[in-house]
């Protein structure tokens, strides 16, 4: 197996071997790539034929591409269904040969150790552009559960996936796609944004507590919040409490999520911390994205998956949405005898959310008033995800270090480095405000472009400063899409991906001026100047 798609891959370099670092299987590592080359042979069948694309094929590149994302699906059979069906669309696109034999066709599936064994600046452009697909693709399938597509957004995935698989192409005809994954990726987000403040309402600044009440719970993860819409309604009146975890905390900010009283908290800290904290709590976690890690014998049979998220053993809830199976679990299990205090990894007892764009530009006036007066010294973007690298103490260290004249916007689950300190007020406003989720970047972009034009200049002349961590291939097109905006001197960290080659890391540090992460010292006393 060859993977280096997510940070934590073996060595900084790639995983290979027998089972990659999240405990990804070589044969499972193996199935994902054949599954690719199949979708690159579906872009290719597209080609000339756009006419006979239906809704199925959109649908199966958005579950084929979001399917391989790190921390979504460990389930071979799952993989080997989802490539049976895009050759069966394949072949109604394009039934070239009735044997399925599409040696010579134009439409054939690409091997992707071509890609791997490809020279390292190609491999690193090839890998931009699929890592960031793979997540543009996650997003638009957020959206379309909601109902929400774009024409213009699907249309781009056979474009890039037909340039994944085109051998003749080099860094001139690679280089203009990467950055138009940024591009698409905005457009995206801005469909899931829509989708979901026209679904749920505008998010509201919500405090969120930590503690477990008594009794029956069920904990949900992840990013889809349609899934935890179905389980609330499922839930109520049955004297279960819902508590989010990981990417679904800033649910409780949205009206039509939160009028819901059986929304109760949250529960444990990011992704990389569930098999400690999943160990012993006596209720099921429902899955609806990733991050799922593969579950410890003491607590897999409390573990449920639904959409893409799949691992074997687990049970998973088809897209009937019945999750009488979780409801069932939370009753048997009967959740804690007595409230049970919960903290953040700084001993918090509570964190707060929902300070997205409507929220942060209803108050722009206030804003704006505060830096010309002074009071606001600069803005902090400390966004991203989580992981289990000790290097990302770097987060926690930097907020604290923030002087008490500045701003800190975060989203994404990262967050949780630093969402429980208390940082107190500005002008009435707190000092830390989580934006959301990390599609929620789109809301992140909004308020910068506001504040730009309030303030009469560039993003890139705002006293803005954006420091950003990444994990999975997520970050990768929201850094693109940053990049397509042309956002300067970002900070990343903590370690730069494995497949950014030397060269495209030249061009990138060059154009952009990103820089890694170096000490909260260092680098705050580089963006602050004092
Ligand atoms: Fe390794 Fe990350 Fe790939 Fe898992 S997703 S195999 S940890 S690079
Ligand atoms: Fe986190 Fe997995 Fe990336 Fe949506 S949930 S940000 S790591």
């Amino acid at each position: 197996m060859f993977c280096f798609q997510c940070e934590q891959t073996a060595a900084c370099k790639g995983c290979t071997g027998k089972m990659g670092v999240c405990g990804k299987k070589a044969d499972t590592a193996e199935l994902q790539d054949q599954l690719t080359g199949a979708l690159i042979g579906l872009a290719r069948a597209v080609e000339g034929r756009e006419n006979r694309v239906t809704m199925r094929t959109d649908q199966l590149i958005l579950e084929g591409l979001f399917t391989t994302l790190t921390n979504v699906n460990f389930d071979d059979e799952m993989f080997r269904e989802l490539i049976a069906r895009v050759g069966l669309e394949k072949e109604r696109l394009a039934p070239v040969c009735s044997a399925g034999d599409y040696a010579g066709s134009g439409c054939d599936d690409y091997d992707m150790k071509k890609l791997w064994e490809a020279d390292e600046d190609i491999r690193s452009l090839k890998s931009l552009i699929l890592f960031g697909i793979r997540s543009v693709a996650a997003y638009a399938y957020h959206a379309a559960v909601l109902g929400y597509c774009d024409a213009e957004v699907q249309r781009f995935f056979y474009k890039a996936l037909s340039a994944i698989g085109r051998d003749d192409f080099g860094m001139e005809e690679l280089l203009p796609i990467v950055l138009e994954v940024g591009e698409v990726n905005l457009k995206c987000m801005a469909m899931l944004d829509e989708a979901n403040t026209k679904t749920f309402g505008h998010p509201e600044p919500a405090e969120v507590s930590l503690t477990v009440e008594k009794g029956p719970f069920i904990v949900i993860t992840g990013h889809d919040l349609y899934d935890l819409k179905c389980l609330l309604e499922q839930t109520a009146g049955k004297g279960i409490n819902i508590y989010t975890h990981g990417e679904m905390l800033p649910a409780h900010a949205y009206p039509e999520l939160k009028k819901y009283s059986h929304l109760k908290g949250n529960f444990g800290t990011a992704w990389q911390n569930q098999q400690k904290e999943f160990a012993d709590i006596p209720a099921p976690v429902l899955f609806t994205t990733n991050c799922l890690m593969p579950p410890k014998a003491s607590y897999g049979d409390r573990v449920f998956t639904t959409e893409v998220v799949s691992f074997p053993g687990l049970t998973h809830i088809g897209a009937e949405k019945d999750f009488t199976p979780v409801i069932e679990k939370a009753l048997e299990l009967g959740g804690f005898a007595e409230d049970q205090q919960f903290t953040g990894i700084n001993g918090g007892d509570k964190v707060m959310t929902g300070f997205a764009r409507n929220t942060l530009l209803s108050v722009a006036d206030k804003v704006v008033e505060a830096v010309k007066a002074g009071a606001i010294r600069h803005f902090f973007l400390v966004g991203g995800c989580d992981g289990a690298r000790m290097g990302r103490n770097y987060y926690t260290e930097f907020v604290k270090q923030t002087p008490a004249d500045t701003v800190v916007l975060t989203l994404a689950c990262g967050k949780y480095r630093f969402n429980d300190l208390e940082l107190g007020t500005i002008g009435g406003l707190p000092r830390l405000m989580d934006i959301g989720q990390c599609n929620d970047a789109y809301s992140a972009i909004q308020i910068a472009v506001a504040l730009a034009e309030a303030f009469g200049c560039g993003v890139n002349d705002l006293p803005l400063s954006m420091v950003l961590s990444w994990y999975e291939q997520k970050a990768v097109c929201i850094l693109l899409t940053l990049l397509h905006l042309g956002i300067k001197n970002i900070r990343l960290g903590p370690t730069l991906p494995a497949f950014v080659s030397t060269n495209v890391l030249n061009f990138l540090v060059e154009k952009y001026g990103i820089a890694p992460i170096t000490t909260p010292e260092e680098d705050l006393k580089a963006i602050l100047g004092a």
